[in-house]
């Protein structure tokens, strides 16, 4: 921004010169401009690359505590381990629905959910049994957490979410990066899939019925899960 301010001025006191040659100072500026540009995409790919970089810790992370446990119980606990980043559209529109400036130091320092890990699990236990393993180790600091299973949203959506620090371990530095954890079970994740696709569909409206429709099914959902954990636990010696 800046720079920006810095060249406007430029810009102004070359137009209030007698005799310039207007196509050679265009052409200068344009090429300061595209260069501004370019330096701007090139730290924003680096800070998502960054991101990328602390989502695949994460999901190491994951991915050892599953074969850990499968070792000792001879199952596993997490089903499936998704991840994604925050599209450039999306951070721009989030940044703009809350008025806030759209620059890296912004976005670093307002968004929690740049890097998204969705840890699908088999059982509802084994969901809380990975944040805690996870939020054991000693390079991993727990920023928020929302409890959305002990505390389901009004419409009936159930996940356990955590916004953590981890450090990824570049050249020359170590960097703190936040990662958004949402851990849920497969009957929840399923739910969460289905609801999204109905009330964001194109030309489709969300009428109160399908909402009550789709708490009735949160609800059928819970009552799988408790069963289905009560049936793991029979089978544990
Ligand atoms: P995407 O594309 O999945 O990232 P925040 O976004 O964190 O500033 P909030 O409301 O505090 O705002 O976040 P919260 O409650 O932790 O939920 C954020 C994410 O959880 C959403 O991300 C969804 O992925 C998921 N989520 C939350 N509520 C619902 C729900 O009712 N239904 C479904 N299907 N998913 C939900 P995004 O940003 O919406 O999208």
């Amino acid at each position: 921004m800046e720079n920006e301010n810095s060249l406007q001025k430029e810009i102004e006191l070359y137009l209030e010169e007698e005799d310039i040659d207007k196509e050679k100072i265009r052409n200068f500026f344009e090429t300061k401009i595209a260069d501004i540009s370019k330096t701007r995409l090139y730290e924003f790919t680096k800070l998502m690359a960054y991101y990328r970089c602390a989502m695949m810790e994460v999901e190491t992370k994951l991915n050892v505590l599953n074969v850990e446990f499968s070792l000792q119980h001879d199952r596993n606990p997490i089903n499936d381990i998704k991840t994604r980043l925050k599209s450039f559209k999306s951070i721009k529109e989030k940044l703009e629905r809350q008025n806030l400036p759209f620059n890296l130091s912004s976005i670093e320092s307002n968004l929690h959910d740049i890097a998204g890990v969705r840890v699908v699990c088999s059982f509802p236990d084994d969901v809380y049994m990975l944040a805690d393993a996870l939020l054991k180790q000693d390079d991993i600091t727990l920023v928020s957490k929302k409890d959305y299973i002990e505390n389901p949203k009004p419409n009936g959506y159930r996940s356990l979410h955590m916004i953590i620090t981890v450090p990824i371990f570049l050249a020359h530095e170590k960097k703190l990066m936040k990662v958004e954890i949402q851990l849920r079970t497969i009957a929840m994740d399923v739910w969460a899939s289905l609801e999204h696709q109905l009330r964001y569909k194109k030309n489709a409206k969300f009428t109160k019925e399908m909402a009550d429709e789709l708490l009735y099914c949160a609800k059928i959902s819970a009552e799988l899960d408790e069963k289905m954990d009560k049936l793991r636990s029979l089978t544990q010696p």
